[in-house]
């Protein structure tokens, strides 16, 4: 049935305060903004009126379970509000401010999302992946105020990474560690641990809400990116709920849902497709964990009767090769989804067989645009397409080289706007006019298939990005990391097809006269050290002659792509 359970309850906020237009985000032109209000898509919820409602007609029920902790609505709703309290008190953040957010799947993120929420401000969700460079640039951009992270993640010090961000961008004022004191990790002995937010913020008083317009950004998301530097996504409430809702609905969510975030909870998939946000719009629960081994997940599966979980194709494979999947008892899921990059259809074949539950493709994207396989399409449409939008109002164009649409069944780039779907990149003026057509469709640089019907089968990429198992990776900026060594002459950075992850990524490396060729883990300490994230790190080095050149003298990726795989593993 639907999701929502019961009627908004009227804060009568919303509606009283005029947006706040913050600096470089991209309107939806109003005549649009009003047929989408008109049409219902746009209802003027906030994500603070969403917790709001959910603790007000479902306090008992059990929202977010971490480890053997466990959150009631009304107990998130009563720390969310404590934590504002923190969040504008001691660190001074206020409406419409940025703050960068590098947490991993714990409670605490779910928290510290909905406290920014209350005080209007603007969470920047970063995954615990991301190293200097592109916390630096993020930073920037968004002129965030403050970082708020862990001590340790994964064994890696967020807390030094935080500081020293926080030393190059000025804007930055302030590091928020919220660490989980009952947790025994090893920056204890480090003796700069932040103390766990539960027990500092329960002294503290409740800050009210701060009334912000359902037009006003209510997080800033980041693209896979095809550039040097990253960019960012500025989802507003209106926008961000409507897909949320609408997602729940198509998923079944309810109140007896269990959702099992096993990938970074920070990506735009794990959130809102339907993700966290849509649990608590329907009063479902949360079951968080950082540990997405088959032994570790699909025990969860197990212990907490989890009914959807949303995978990466390497993720689902992993289960799928364990042992796990035929010992667990895993009858109450409902639904594995898959997205992020293209599921092959071996692997899909196996899904439904295997974890005795219907499989979702999840065809989507930060910058908007979602398709779903719905829970009753017929099994060839499950096995065989990436799914249909989730709106009616979603324009999708499926159009050759020149912008021309081409005929249903021919393959051609992938157009889109819609009621959820971004009209632009944050502060990227530019790479908009790249990105977007003049009359406001996002270049999606997907390649796909249009059904009768309005299914998607995604047939491949124009854009320049690699997708490592639904990890999206911009040549560019592991091509410049590489150039700043000092035996790099010259480099050209591609995918290379691999079996579970899709693609892997592949340094084609041209050294200087004279240079003995490093080895794979010098270069790696050598990007770590430069600050690029841990998953663009190339899985392969190649070191080649020269690089093969188009007739335009610019390289030839293509060929690069195609050519065997020669060189050194990872070492
Ligand atoms: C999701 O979002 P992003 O922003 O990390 O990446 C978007 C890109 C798409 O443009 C496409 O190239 C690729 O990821 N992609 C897929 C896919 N799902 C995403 N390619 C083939 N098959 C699929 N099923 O990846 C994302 C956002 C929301 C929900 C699901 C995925």
């Amino acid at each position: 049935g639907d999701g929502g359970a019961g009627r908004p309850i009227p804060t009568g906020l919303a509606d009283a305060v005029a947006p706040l237009p913050i600096d470089g985000v991209v309107p939806y032109p109003p005549e649009v903004a009003a047929h989408y209000r008109a049409a219902g898509h746009w209802t003027g919820a906030t994500l603070d009126g969403l917790l709001r409602e959910a603790a007000a007609q479902e306090p008992q029920q059990v929202a977010v379970i971490d480890g053997e902790r466990a959150l009631s609505y009304r107990e998130l709703d009563e720390l969310a509000g404590r934590a504002a309290t923190l969040l504008a008190g001691r660190h001074g953040v206020a409406r419409g401010e940025r703050v960068l957010v590098q947490l991993p799947n714990v409670a605490e993120f779910v928290l510290v999302v909905f406290a920014l929420a209350r005080l209007g401000a603007v969470p920047v969700l970063t995954l615990p992946a991301h190293r200097r460079s592109d916390l630096r640039h993020i930073a920037q951009t968004a002129d965030a105020v403050l970082i708020v992270t862990r001590s340790v993640i994964a064994g890696f010090d967020h807390g030094a990474l935080a500081r020293e961000v926080q030393g190059c961008v000025p804007s930055v004022h302030g590091v928020l560690l919220v660490d989980d004191v009952d947790a025994d990790h090893a920056a204890s002995a480090g003796g700069r641990r932040g103390a766990g937010i539960v027990e500092v913020v329960r002294p503290l008083p409740e800050a009210p809400t701060v009334p912000v317009s359902p037009a006003d950004v209510a997080l800033l998301q980041l693209s896979g990116g095809t550039t040097g530097t990253p960019k960012l996504i500025a989802r507003t409430h209106d926008d961000y709920l409507y897909s949320v809702r609408e997602s729940a609905r198509i998923c079944g969510l309810g109140r007896h849902s269990r959702l099992l975030a096993a990938m970074p909870i920070a990506h735009n998939f794990t959130m809102s497709s339907p993700g966290v946000l849509g649990v608590v719009h329907a009063r479902g629960t949360l079951v968080l964990t950082q540990d997405p081994s088959p032994a570790g997940a699909l025990g969860l599966v197990e212990r907490h009767r989890v009914t959807i979980v949303p995978t990466v194709p390497p993720l689902v494979i992993a289960w799928l090769n364990s042992a796990q999947a035929a010992t667990a008892d895993l009858t109450s899921l409902e639904v594995v989804q898959v997205g992020g990059a293209k599921l092959s259809r071996s692997v899909a074949e196996r899904i439904e067989p295997a974890f005795g539950c219907r499989l979702q493709q999840v065809f989507g994207m930060a910058e908007g645009l979602v398709n779903y396989t719905r829970l009753d399409d017929d099994r060839e449409t499950v096995l065989s397409t990436q799914g249909l939008r989730i709106s009616p109002d979603d324009d999708v164009l499926v159009v050759d080289e020149r912008d021309r649409p081409v005929p249903r069944g021919t393959a051609g780039a992938l157009l889109t706007r819609g009621p959820y779907t971004i009209r632009g990149y944050f502060r990227a003026p530019e790479h908009n006019a790249r990105a977007f057509t003049p009359d406001g469709f996002y270049r999606t640089g997907d390649l796909v298939v249009e059904r009768e019907d309005g299914y998607l089968t995604v047939v491949g990429r124009s854009k320049d990005q690699i997708n490592r198992g639904g990890e999206k990776i911009a040549p560019e900026e592991v091509e410049n990391a590489l150039l700043a060594h000092p035996d790099v002459h010259d480099v050209s950075v591609t995918g290379a097809p691999d079996e579970v992850l899709g693609e892997r990524v592949r340094a084609h490396v041209v050294l200087r006269d004279g240079a003995a060729p490093p080895r794979a883990v010098e270069l790696r300490r050598f990007l770590a050290a430069h600050g690029l994230a841990t998953y663009k790190t190339p899985d392969v080095f190649a070191f080649v002659e020269a690089l093969p050149a188009t007739g335009v003298g610019k390289v030839d990726r293509r060929r690069l792509a195609s050519a065997p795989s020669t060189s050194r593993g990872r070492a």
